[in-house]
């Protein structure tokens, strides 16, 4: 424990000692723009992390020109939470919404967002496509933006509707057979009819109409999303015999609260809904997941291109990042939801100009509501208040160094977390260098622990045994236990003195 409190007293020093050197160097107009690009259920599966299967030119490029986050994690591996917390910089249990139905205003009306923060610093704050979690409900927020955001609702309905035999929407982002979506297509509708195509269309023309002035410019792609359907030249970017597909087997030892029936998938056309997915159905899931993850690296190399066209490149910050992990198949299991590194780990690339080392990597532990505070930094803007993450610039002048110990994720089990918390159970999962450790609780009775688990993953993010039980472990799960009561202690106080800033 000494080391920890050595090692945050540390951390304090560093961040204090590296604050002032980015804002003596903004962009060419005394700023830099933000262009912040989100990715939805984007794995780290592409070549700039090491995936050199994946044909992923343009998210290289970018790192190329940035740095790579090899070890980013959100906050709660599903859209709305982990979505409300980047935006707002705040933990789920500060926001108090784990759901993807409630707009986070409800809870906490007068919290400053991201680009609503950059807005009242005299930015002009423009979001397209997916950045909140919409729908199920939920709202955009109209305070963040400086002009109402931007959807693709108005192309869309002017696109044909294809029917063949039993399907329709055919060459659109959504065929469906029977009223059920197909899980995956290869489509062969003209690339510009897709809606990621059309949001990165929008995106270049608002950066060209916006290049003489100060921006932060929030563009949300919904592939790879669920279902995977994309343009058939970027399935042919793939040889489906050559795919592996991961071994269905779950750690050993693991407790049933941690994985989930994947439900999302089983509601597509042809999905049994029960049992493991046999080889066929796999093959094609993460073939279209492939071809998805490419046609969206075309659009973000449109973007890229944009920038450099309108002279943007050297004052304009770049961030890019996937809302959560996703398992392609990984423990015979599909989609988000659980605790696992394959969920709760995310890609995270961030480019300023002319202030890093171009294609570093670091290892360093990040978690997403750092990114808020990272932003303000690097746009010489002070630190709002509310914060709960901590500046990643430390990171990004040195990727040898690191901010903190552990990153933090959670994810419910229960209903929804709704009236009546009860019998709901929270999981709370950290990661240290070495170990993922996940401690199932009561909501209300943090003391009744349902399960724990404990993965050893230095030699691979793959989780192959729980050792929790393990007699030679029981130091190691002891140590964790108390970090992760003094983490959530200090979050527990961190919120009670920051809860009014946001909610009165
Ligand atoms: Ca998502």
């Amino acid at each position: 424990m000494k080391n920890y409190f050595y090692y945050l007293a540390i951390v304090f020093i560093t961040l204090n000692s590296c604050e002032i050197s980015f804002r003596e160097t903004p962009g060419k107009d005394g700023k830099f723009n933000v262009l912040f690009i989100a990715v939805d259920d984007l794995r780290n599966e592409l070549n700039c992390y090491g995936a050199t299967h994946i044909h992923s030119p343009n998210f290289d490029r970018l790192a190329s020109e940035g740095i790579v986050f090899n070890n980013a994690y959100c906050m709660q591996a599903v859209c709305a939470p982990s979505r409300n917390s980047m935006m707002t910089g705040l933990r789920p249990d500060a926001i108090g919404i784990y759901d993807l139905y409630t707009f986070f205003r409800k809870k906490i009306p007068h919290v400053v967002t991201l680009p609503q923060y950059f807005k009242n610093h005299d930015y002009h704050c423009e979001g397209m496509g997916k950045i909140y979690h919409t729908g199920h409900g939920n709202q955009d927020d109209s305070l963040s933006w400086s002009i109402p955001h931007w959807r693709p609702n108005k192309e869309i309905a002017r696109l044909e509707k294809i029917t063949r035999g039993d399907t329709v929407g055919l060459e659109r982002d959504f065929p469906t057979i029977a009223g059920k979506k197909l899980p995956w297509y290869s489509s062969r509708a003209a690339e510009q009819d897709m809606t990621d195509a059309m949001i990165a269309t929008h995106a270049v023309q608002r950066l060209k109409a916006l290049k003489d002035s100060t921006f932060f410019l929030a563009v949300g792609f919904v592939k790879p999303h669920l279902p995977f359907v994309a343009p058939e030249k970027y399935w042919e970017l793939y040889d489906p015999d050559k795919i592996e597909i991961p071994s269905a087997k779950p750690p050993q030892d693991m407790p049933s609260v941690a994985l989930h029936n994947f439900g999302e998938l089983r509601k597509y056309h042809d999905i049994q809904s029960k049992g493991l997915l046999n080889e066929v159905q796999s093959r094609n899931l993460i073939h279209g997941y492939y071809a998805c993850v490419s046609y969206i690296d075309a659009q973000l190399g449109r973007i890229l291109d944009a920038l450099k066209e309108n002279g943007l490149e050297e004052n304009t910050i770049v961030v890019l990042w996937g809302d959560h992990g996703w398992k392609l198949g990984d423990y015979g299991s599909w989609c988000k939801h659980t605790n696992f590194e394959m969920d709760t780990r995310a890609p995270l690339l961030i480019k300023v100009p002319d202030k890093q080392q171009k294609g570093a990597k670091t290892e360093a532990l990040v978690e997403f509501i750092d990114v808020y505070p990272t932003l303000c930094e690097l746009a010489g803007l002070p630190q709002p208040e509310h914060l709960q993450g901590t500046s990643l610039v430390p990171v990004i002048e040195n990727p040898d160094s690191t901010v903190k110990k552990v990153a933090f994720s959670q994810y419910p089990r229960g209903k929804s977390l709704g009236y009546d918390r009860k019998n709901e159970i929270m999981g709370y999962s950290i990661r240290t260098g070495k170990y993922r450790f996940t401690r199932w609780q009561l909501y209300e009775k943090p003391d009744s622990v349902i399960a724990s688990e404990l993965y050893d993953l230095s030699k691979g993010r793959i989780a192959i045994r729980n050792l929790a039980r393990d007699q030679d472990y029981k130091s190691v799960v002891q140590d964790l236990n108390e970090v992760m009561d003094l983490e959530l202690r200090r979050h527990k106080e961190e919120q009670n003195r920051i809860y009014p800033l946001y909610t009165n």
